[in-house]
């Protein structure tokens, strides 16, 4: 800092000077900024959007004639939402990826700071994430937790390429600070143990069974939560929506981010002027402040990947007035 005294600041004989004087200090003055530091809702700085996973398979295949898992460290496609300079984030906190494990290939044992888990789409028998020593298997429709510092590899000893969705909280991480990243000093963690019964892991039959069993929010709709207790993850919440076929429901618009994947299912959702039609798989960005209906064609399981506890926690869980 130059060297500006109280008495250069008694002897200001006018606001320029004052302004010269803070400029001088790298002091921004609170009353004349060019954009406000508070405003009275929050931006909407990110858009609903939709990605296909057909296309992202084929993506993901093509990958596999480039990319080895000695390359990288996992072969895996970004969801960036479609906003101008973003390359990371799908909704403000969260990311969400693609992921392909080709037949007998590994991807080594790593840890980190952020939370992660896993939507299993389509794998062959024998296929694992292995999470702290133990085999988890994968099967489609399963989700699987890896939270802050577990080490975690995926092991696909089947006969098909195994591809899977992966959720992580690591843009909340990057806006905190904390990141912390190791490789595993096995390479890929050893490990013989198959642990089915993992509190780790929400097998889909478990998940289907739950909601079949829950009463109806909204004619048609009903909503588990998945966690040993919820939420799942520190940061990060995960709700199973089953839709009957022709049903629908609406949620209002909040500060939540959120991220969609239909398990099973069809159907159309529309967030504001925005109308995306899905399928199993799909990947849908439903960032704040936007409304949602989501209607579906045929029975359908959505996963919803959300920042609740980490907002609720902070007393930031808020309904958004609709902008018109
Ligand atoms: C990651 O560690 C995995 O371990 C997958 O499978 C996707 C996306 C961003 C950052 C880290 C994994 C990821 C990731």
């Amino acid at each position: 800092m130059s060297a500006v005294t109280a008495e250069d600041y008694d002897k200001a004989a006018s606001m320029e000077e004052l302004y010269a004087l803070l400029a001088k200090q790298g002091i921004e003055n609170g009353w004349n900024k060019p954009e406000p530091s508070l405003w009275p809702l929050p931006n909407r700085d990110f858009v609903p959007a939709h990605w296909s996973y057909r296309e992202a398979k084929a993506a993901l295949n093509a990958a596999g004639r480039f990319v080895n898992t000695e390359l990288a460290e996992r072969r895996n496609l970004i969801l960036a939402n479609p906003i101008p300079g973003n390359k990371y984030p799908t909704v403000k906190t969260l990311i969400c990826a693609y992921q392909m494990v080709k037949a007998g290939e590994t991807a080594r044992s790593h840890r980190h700071s952020a939370n992660a888990l896993r939507l299993v789409l389509d794998t062959g028998e024998n296929a694992f994430t292995i999470v702290d020593g133990k085999k988890v298997p994968m099967v489609s429709g399963d989700v699987l937790l890896t939270p802050n510092w577990s080490w975690h590899a995926h092991s696909n000893e089947s006969t098909q390429h195994a591809y899977w969705m992966d959720f992580l909280d690591v843009p909340t991480v990057h806006l905190l600070g904390p990141m912390f990243f190791e490789h595993h000093p096995e390479g890929i963690e050893k490990a013989d143990e198959i642990a089915s019964d993992s509190p780790m892991r929400f097998p889909f039959e478990e998940t289907k069974a739950r909601l079949a069993a829950e009463k109806e929010f909204a004619a048609g709709c009903r909503i588990i939560e998945l966690g040993n207790p919820p939420p799942a993850m520190k940061t990060i919440s995960l709700k199973v929506i089953r839709v009957d076929a022709g049903a629908s429901f609406e949620l209002e618009p909040s500060t939540l981010s959120t991220i969609y994947s239909p398990m099973y299912g069809a159907g159309k959702v529309t967030m504001e002027d925005k109308t995306f039609t899905w399928s199993r798989g799909d990947s849908i960005a439903g960032p704040s402040s936007y409304p949602q209906r989501w209607e579906a064609e045929e029975e359908s399981y959505l996963l919803q990947v959300s920042d609740e506890p980490l907002l609720s926690r902070l007393d930031w869980l808020r309904p958004v007035p609709p902008r018109s």
